[in-house]
C-alpha cells in the first residue's frame, strides 16, 4: 500500500533572509520528500511564512510599510530561494490567511469548550512611550549577575545568567528606550497542568511512525521525558501556556476578546494545516480531512511529519500535539529534527562572512546542488549539529560528483556520439549483475527513509567506484584505438551508461536538477525507484553529452564569504539562534526567547554601547583624486589620503563611493571629507575598496540628495574622529 504523508517544514519568520542555517532542514526535508515519491508514495509537502507577532510589527513600521506589504514582500523571497535551492513544496502559503484563522479560531474553540482555557492576570513589563507590553527581548538593562550594561530581558550575553526582565538593573525598552513599568492584563491559557496532558503526551511520545520506526529521535525523546518526568512519579505537570497577547499586536484578534489576540506560537503550526487547506482548494485529489480529522478512521491512513530545528521542539512536541489532541485533531506522526549549522566549526558569524544567506550563494553562482550534496553527506537523522567545513565541501563535490560520478558519464558518452550514431548497445550482462547484486546487498532505501543521508551516499559512491573500476578495467580508450573492438567498445560505453543511470536514480533525491540533466541526456523518462533492473536497451538513442557539473574552486567560496562579510556585524538575534550555548536551557523561555531573539534582532538594535561605537575608526581624509568608474552607474572612484605613507610616499586608500549621482568628481579633488577606516576591505567588480566615506541622506529618499561630511576648518588628512 502506498503511503500517504503529509510532509511540513518549519515555517520561517517573514522578516528575515534565508540562510544557510535555514536551508540545512529545507533540504533534509525535500530529500525525504522526493526519496518517499520516487518510492511510488504520494506526498503533500507543504510551508508557509510564520507572519506574525511583535517583531514583525515593529519591523514593518519602522520600514514605513503595513505588516501586510512586509509580509507580502519576504514571502515573495522566501520562495525564491526555496526554489533556487529545490526545495519544491507543492504550496508556499502564510500564517497571515483565511485557512489560518478559521483553523486558529476552530482549535480556540474546541479547547475552550474542553475547558483547558483559563483567564489570568498577570503582570508584565509595559513601555509607557509606545503604550505596548514588551516581550523579554525588547526590554534590556544591566544583567542582576555580574552588572554588564545591555543585556537582554532573559538572558545575560556576558556571564550567561538567566533571569526574569524583571530582575534586570535599571531595565529600558529597546523600543523607545522608556523605562518600563509593571501593569497587569489578563491573559489566556491554554492548561497543559490538566492531567489529561501529561497523559497523552506520555504516550504520544511513545508512539511509532508508519514505517515502524520511533516517533521521535532518540534525542527528542530524551528531552520529553526530561520535560514529562516518570510515568511512576505521578506529580509531575507540564505549566500552562500563555497562549494571548494585548494590542498592539499584528495577529489574529481572538473571538469574543477585544483587544487580545493569539499568541504568535498558537497560530504558527496551524499555519501547516491552512496551507494544506489551501493547496486542496486547488486539487481535486486531497481530502484534507483524511490527514486532519482525529476521529475520522482515514486518519489513521495517512501521516503528517514535520521536518522542524531542534530550537522549536518545545513548541512541536509539547502544545502541538497538546492542541491538536484535545481539539479533536490529528496528531503528528513523526518529527525530524535537526541540530543548527556551523561553518568551519563555529556558529556563524557576520564578521567571518559565514552567515550565508541563500541569496548571496545563488547571486555568486555557486551551484545550489553542491550544498544540497554536502549537507546530505553530513546528514545522519540525528538531532547532531551539522558543520559546513568549506575546504570538506569542496574536496567531497570534487571528488565524488565531478571526479567520481560525471566522470563515468563523461569517458563514455562521446565514443557512443562519434562511433555509433548516438545509439546504444547491449549491456555486459555480469556487470550489470554485479552492481545490482552490490546494490541489493546494501541499505540506502533504509538509509533514505531514516534520513541518515549520509550512509547512503556513502554506499552509492561505493557503487560509483565499481562502475568507475569496470571502466577502468575494460579502458574504452584504449579500445577505440584498436581495430576489431567496436563491438566491444560500444558494450563497455553502453554497460557504463546503464551503470551511470543507476547511479543517477540513487542520487536523484538529493540532486533533482542534475538527475533531469542526465534524464534528457539518456533520453529516458523520469527515473524512480521502482524501476526494474533493466539495462538500457541495444539501439537506443541519447542526446549528446552536456557537460553536466562543475568543479568548486575555492575561489568562488572566497567570494561567497566576502560578499556576506560585515566588519561590525551587531551581534544580531539570528547570531544567537544558531549557538549551542542558547540550545541547552530548554523548556518554554528559552522556545520563547528563540523565537523573539530570532524575530527581534533587527528592530531591537536601537542602542550600542560606547566600545561598540570606539571600535570604528574614523578618520578625516583628503580627496586626492576622483574619477567616473567605467561600467558602473553609481560609483566614484576616489583616492583618499588618510596620512598613512609607504616610502616616505602618501598611500592613499582607494573607495569606490555611491555619490555619481550628487557629485561630479572634478569638484571633489582637494575636499576633506570623513571615511571608516577599518572597515574590512571589499572585493568588488571594478576593484578593491578599502574603506567607507560617510555621507547623509533622507531615509525615504524624499529629497533625492546624498551629502558627503566635511570637518570644520583645520582638521586635517588622518586625524582621528570620535
Ligand atoms: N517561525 C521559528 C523558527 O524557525 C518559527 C517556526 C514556526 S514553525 C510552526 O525557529
Ligand atoms: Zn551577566
Amino acid at each position: 500500500m502506498p503511503r500517504k504523508i503529509l510532509v511540513t517544514n518549519a515555517l520561517p519568520y517573514a522578516n528575515g533572509d534565508i540562510h544557510l542555517g535555514h536551508l540545512v532542514g529545507y533540504i533534509q526535508g525535500d530529500v525525504w520528500v522526493r526519496y518517499q515519491r520516487m518510492r511510488g508514495n504520494t506526498v503533500h509537502y507543504v510551508c508557509a511564512d510564520d507572519t506574525h507577532g511583535t517583531p514583525i510589527m515593529l519591523r514593518a513600521e519602522k520600514e514605513g510599510i503595513t505588516p501586510e506589504a512586509l509580509i507580502a514582500r519576504v514571502h515573495g523571497e522566501h520562495l525564491r530561494d526555496f526554489t533556487d535551492f529545490g526545495v519544491a513544496f507543492d504550496n508556499y502559503h502564510s500564517t497571515h490567511s483565511d485557512e489560518n484563522r478559521a483553523y486558529a479560531e476552530d482549535v480556540y474553540a474546541k479547547l475552550r469548550a474542553a475547558e483547558l482555557i483559563d483567564t489570568r492576570a498577570i503582570e508584565q513589563f509595559y513601555d509607557p512611550v509606545k503604550e505596548m507590553f514588551l516581550p523579554d527581548r525588547f526590554i534590556k538593562g544591566e544583567c542582576p549577575k555580574c552588572g554588564a550594561a545591555d543585556q537582554y530581558g532573559d538572558n545575560c550575553e556576558v556571564c550567561g545568567a538567566a533571569y526574569a526582565p524583571t530582575d534586570l538593573k535599571n531595565p529600558y525598552s529597546a523600543v523607545s528606550g522608556a523605562k518600563p513599568v509593571l501593569k497587569t492584563s489578563e491573559h489566556f491559557f491554554f492548561r497543559l497542568s490538566d492531567p489529561r496532558a501529561v497523559a497523552f503526551l506520555r504516550d504520544w511520545t511513545g508512539g511509532t511512525n508508519a514505517a515502524g520506526g520511533r516517533r521521535l529521535q532518540a534525542e527528542a525523546a530524551n528531552k520529553m521525558k526530561e520535560w514529562l518526568g516518570d510515568a511512576t512519579t505521578d506529580e509531575n505537570t507540564l505549566s500552562d501556556w500563555d497562549i494571548s497577547r494585548d494590542a498592539p499586536y499584528f495577529g489574529f484578534e481572538i473571538p469574543g476578546a477585544p483587544g487580545k489576540y493569539f499568541y504568535v506560537w498558537l497560530d504558527a503550526p496551524i499555519g501547516y494545516l491552512a496551507s494544506f487547506r489551501n493547496l486542496a482548494a486547488r486539487r481535486d485529489d486531497i481530502a484534507v480531512e483524511d490527514f486532519t480529522d482525529g476521529h475520522r478512521a482515514a486518519a489513521a491512513a495517512t501521516e503528517m511529519v514535520h521536518f522542524i530545528g531542534k530550537d522549536i521542539l518545545y513548541f512541536h512536541a509539547l502544545f502541538w500535539p497538546a492542541m491538536l489532541q484535545f481539539a479533536g485533531y490529528r496528531t503528528p506522526s513523526q518529527l525530524c529534527v535537526n541540530g543548527f549549522l556551523t561553518v568551519d566549526g563555529s556558529k556563524m558569524s557576520k564578521s567571518r562572512g559565514t552567515f550565508i544567506t541563500a541569496r548571496s550563494y545563488v547571486t555568486q553562482g555557486l551551484n545550489p546542488e553542491w550544498l544540497r550534496y554536502y549537507f546530505a553527506t553530513k546528514s545522519n537523522g540525528t538531532m547532531e549539529d551539522v558543520d559546513l567545513n568549506l575546504d570538506d565541501m569542496i574536496a567531497k563535490v570534487n571528488s565524488d560528483l565531478v571526479g567520481k560520478y560525471v566522470n563515468i558519464a563523461s569517458r563514455c558518452a562521446g565514443f557512443i556520439a562519434k562511433r555509433f550514431d548516438g545509439k546504444l548497445g547491449a549491456s555486459d550482462a555480469a556487470a550489470t549483475g554485479d552492481f545490482e547484486a552490490a546494490f541489493r546487498s546494501g541499505t540506502i532505501a533504509e538509509a533514505y527513509e531514516e534520513r541518515d543521508y549520509g550512509r547512503a551516499l556513502r554506499e552509492i559512491m561505493r557503487l560509483a567506484d565499481l562502475a568507475n573500476q569496470y571502466v577502468n578495467d575494460h579502458k574504452p580508450w584504449e579500445l577505440a584505438k584498436l581495430d576489431g573492438q567496436d563491438a566491444r567498445l560500444h558494450v563497455v560505453c553502453s554497460t557504463a551508461l546503464t551503470l551511470f543511470r543507476d547511479l543517477t536514480r540513487y542520487l536523484k533525491p538529493v540532486l533533482p536538477a542534475l538527475a533531469a540533466k542526465v534524464e534528457n541526456f539518456l533520453s529516458i523518462e523520469q527515473l524512480d525507484w521502482q524501476d526494474t533492473w533493466q539495462p538500457l536497451s541495444a539501439g537506443h538513442a541519447i542526446n549528446a553529452y552536456a557537460h553536466l557539473m562543475t568543479r568548486v574552486e575555492r575561489k568562488q567560496i572566497d567570494a561567497l564569504l566576502e560578499a556576506n562579510r560585515e566588519s561590525l556585524a551587531p551581534a544580531t538575534a539570528s547570531n544567537t539562534k544558531t549557538s549551542t550555548k542558547a540550545a541547552e536551557h530548554s523548556q518554554q523561555r528559552h522556545a520563547e526567547k528563540q523565537q523573539n531573539s530570532a524575530q527581534g534582532a533587527e528592530t531591537a538594535m536601537t542602542h550600542i554601547s560606547i566600545d561598540d561605537f570606539a571600535k570604528v575608526d574614523l578618520r578625516i581624509a583628503r580627496i586626492v583624486n576622483a574619477e567616473h568608474v567605467e561600467g558602473a552607474d553609481k560609483l566614484i572612484r576616489l583616492q583618499l589620503d588618510i596620512g598613512e605613507t609607504e616610502n616616505g610616499q602618501i598611500k592613499p586608500r582607494q573607495v569606490f563611493a555611491g555619490i555619481k549621482s550628487a557629485y561630479d568628481p572634478a569638484a571633489l579633488v582637494g575636499r576633506l571629507t570623513v571615511m571608516v577606516a577599518n572597515l574590512a576591505p571589499r572585493k568588488m567588480k571594478f576593484g578593491l575598496s578599502e574603506g567607507m566615506v560617510l555621507a547623509a541622506s533622507d531615509p525615504d529618499a524624499k529629497t533625492g540628495g546624498l551629502y558627503i561630511l566635511s570637518p570644520d576648518s583645520g582638521a586635517v588628512a588622518g586625524m582621528r574622529v570620535k
